[in-house]
């Protein structure tokens, strides 16, 4: 459906038809809006963190209002920004790369979209009733049992909330790629993007368990006096660095590996070659999520677990370079002899490259357990990490979203201001990061809020805030850009860039079937064999026949609604019991959605062949 013919339908109508919808393309739309208005959020913090770290001794803000915002910066930027970015593509692309009409489980999938956009919002309501959580976005213990208020409390809840729509998020594209894909796409055939994908959504669904129950054991401690993390009552607040990290490392993973998907994508697109290595990247992929798990440790050295196991920590995390590196240099020779075109999309998968290999490096610095007792807990880790998730995830997120924009939107993004907010993010992103190495090895502590004079310190953290402020005007170019090209961006053709794989096979925007017929995969880069074969189009696997398509609903919102009330119930029930009402009323809201989505039964409806036959191509 046109952007036009819902306009003409009114604002309610256009409100509620993504309040119900289960169509993967328009839940692509949400998570890419509420996962965007949180990045703007995170950055927005983070510029507070910078400017109180402008001078030395400065107070802009106070130590409190710091410790809150590099608690927000973090979580939200993990959390609530670059994960349902990263979701955002994967509903937008990948049913559509694997040839499929749409996710297994459509009516899941919208829960889970809600599910996260409640959680942090809940989570974010925290500012305005008495304060944020402030124990950092690790939130260990103790300091997160004894932060007074309810600040760690609304953690606690809005990340189990959002948790769980991440979760969902993941079991649905699990099931979605090893049930759906179209006759002839076999495993081996699938685009990189899907594969990581796959190994992503395997990784979620490992990994947040561990969060979840992390995150049960820390309320129970907060609110129901239980003892798990307290050692004055016989507890081990080492389990919560055990927990938070088995979940912690993995998640990084999890915020990478979509991003080395769509790099692979794009760089054969527009090197104009097969992806060197195919079967390598996938192998390297699936090893770099098994040794992601293995690994957790490596943020415990200094924990005191000993020189045993942090040998091996450091071991098996310095692995993981290997087939990062296998990687790295299979891109490389992508491109090498390719005829390669260079617009916004593939800058931003040049510009990683360079930045991740950084991150990488000094990533292998970290590993090595005994040098970690200088760096931790200082602006090296700071530098290290952000190397990773900016220059690797952020710019993996704006490769995917100039890339895909034409296939999401049906117009092509501005290249000239595409191309601005590149350079002046790239530039911006080193100065503030770069510099940030040094202030770490001369030994400024990291989540500290404030730096005395005269200890050389002044002039790296100057032009660190500088250089997030550039990255704050790139920011506002790519918004300029997209409001632009919303009002008079150029019309895009189904496939912009002569692509390979069968997304570019369909309209952009796709209808809301998707696919007319399913098409037949005959090897790898299906769209480029048909291409270089001549004919240029899919051959179809199946006759044209109705299609079945999935019943909008409600009851997402409204079950996601429910647990938020509850959340508010669970937080406040400690101060007075009439609190408890929230929490049976909201919860008592989510299992009367439950009940009703398990007995009334859902048709669907059909679209006739007729009707198909009448769309032009
Ligand atoms: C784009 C501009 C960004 C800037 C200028 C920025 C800046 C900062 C600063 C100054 C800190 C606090 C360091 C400290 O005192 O401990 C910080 C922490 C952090 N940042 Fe960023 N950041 C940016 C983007 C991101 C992104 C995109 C992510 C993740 C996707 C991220 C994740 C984190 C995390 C996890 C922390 C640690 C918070 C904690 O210690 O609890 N940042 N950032
Ligand atoms: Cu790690």
């Amino acid at each position: 459906m046109s952007i036009a013919a819902t306009q003409k339908r009114g604002f309610g109508a256009f409100l509620w038809d993504y309040l119900t919808t289960v169509d993967h393309k328009k839940i692509a739309h949400l998570y890419l809006v509420g996962g965007g208005f949180f990045f703007l959020l995170g950055g927005i913090e983070a510029l507070f963190i910078r400017i109180q770290l402008i001078k030395p001794e400065n107070d802009f803000i106070s130590a409190g209002l710091y410790n809150e915002m590099i608690t927000m910066h973090g979580t939200t930027m993990i959390f609530l920004a670059a994960m349902p970015l990263f979701l955002g593509l994967m509903n937008a692309i990948m049913p559509l790369q694997i040839g499929a009409r749409d996710v297994a489980f459509p009516f899941l999938n919208s829960l889970g979209f809600w599910l996260f956009m409640f959680g942090g919002i809940l989570l974010n309501c925290s500012w305005f009733l008495g304060g944020a959580p402030d124990a950092g976005w690790t939130s260990y213990a103790p300091l997160s049992i004894q932060s007074p208020g309810h600040g760690v409390d609304f953690y606690t809840i809005g990340l189990q909330i959002a948790g769980a729509g991440t979760l969902i998020g993941g079991i649905n594209f699990l099931v979605t790629i090893v049930t759906m894909r179209a006759p002839g796409m076999t495993y081996m055939r699938m685009p990189l993007f899907t594969w990581t994908t796959f190994v992503t959504s395997v990784l979620i669904l490992f990994a947040f368990p561990a969060l979840t129950v992390g995150l049960f054991l820390l309320m129970f401690d907060r609110m129901f006096d239980s003892a798990f993390f307290d050692v004055a009552l016989g507890g081990n607040t080492v389990i919560w660095q055990h927990l938070f990290w088995i979940f912690g490392h993995p998640e990084v993973y999890i915020l990478i590996l979509p991003a080395f998907g769509l790099f692979s994508d794009i760089f054969s697109t527009f090197s104009k070659k097969r992806l060197f290595g195919y079967t390598a990247m996938v192998f390297a992929t699936i090893l770099i999520a098994f040794l992601g798990f293995m690994v957790w440790a490596h943020h415990m050295f200094t924990v005191g677990l000993g020189p045993v196991a942090n040998s091996i920590f450091a071991i098996a995390t310095m692995a993981i370079a290997v087939p990062t590196g296998i990687k790295i240099f299979n891109w490389l020779a992508t491109m090498w002899g390719g005829s390669i075109s260079i617009n916004s999309a593939m800058l931003w998968a040049l510009g990683f490259i360079p930045s991740f290999t950084i991150g990488g490096m000094t990533g292998v610095m970290l590993a090595s357990a005994v040098a970690d007792y200088q760096y931790h807990d200082t602006y090296f880790v700071v530098a290290h990490f952000h190397y990773v998730i900016v220059g690797g995830s952020v710019f993996g997120i704006l490769a995917g979203i100039h890339y895909w924009y034409p296939k999401m939107f049906g117009r092509i993004l501005h290249e000239g201001m595409g191309k601005a907010a590149f350079w002046i993010f790239l530039i911006g992103f080193n100065l503030t990061f770069f510099i940030q190495h040094f202030l770490g090895l001369m030994g400024m502590p990291r989540r500290y809020w404030v730096f005395l004079e005269d200890q050389g310190l002044d002039t790296g953290n100057f032009i660190s805030t500088i250089g997030a402020f550039l990255m704050g005007v790139a920011v506002i170019i790519l918004l300029i850009n997209i409001i632009y090209t919303a009002v008079k961006g150029e019309k895009a053709p189904a496939d912009p860039w002569d692509g390979r794989t069968l997304e570019w096979a369909i309209p952009s925007p796709p209808p809301f079937y998707n696919f007319k017929q399913t098409p037949l995969t005959r090897g790898l880069d299906p769209l480029w064999i048909e291409k270089t074969e001549g004919k240029g189009k899919m051959t179809p696997a199946e006759p044209l026949g109705d299609i079945h398509m999935p019943d909008g609903s409600i009851l997402p919102f409204i079950m996601s609604l429910g647990f938020f009330v509850a959340g508010f119930g669970f937080i406040y029930q400690v101060d007075h019991n009439a609190w408890l009402l929230a929490v049976f009323a909201g919860i008592g809201t989510a299992l009367i959605c439950m009940l009703i989505r398990s007995l009334k039964d859902y048709h669907g409806y059909h679209i006739k062949k007729e009707d198909l036959e009448r769309e032009a191509d």
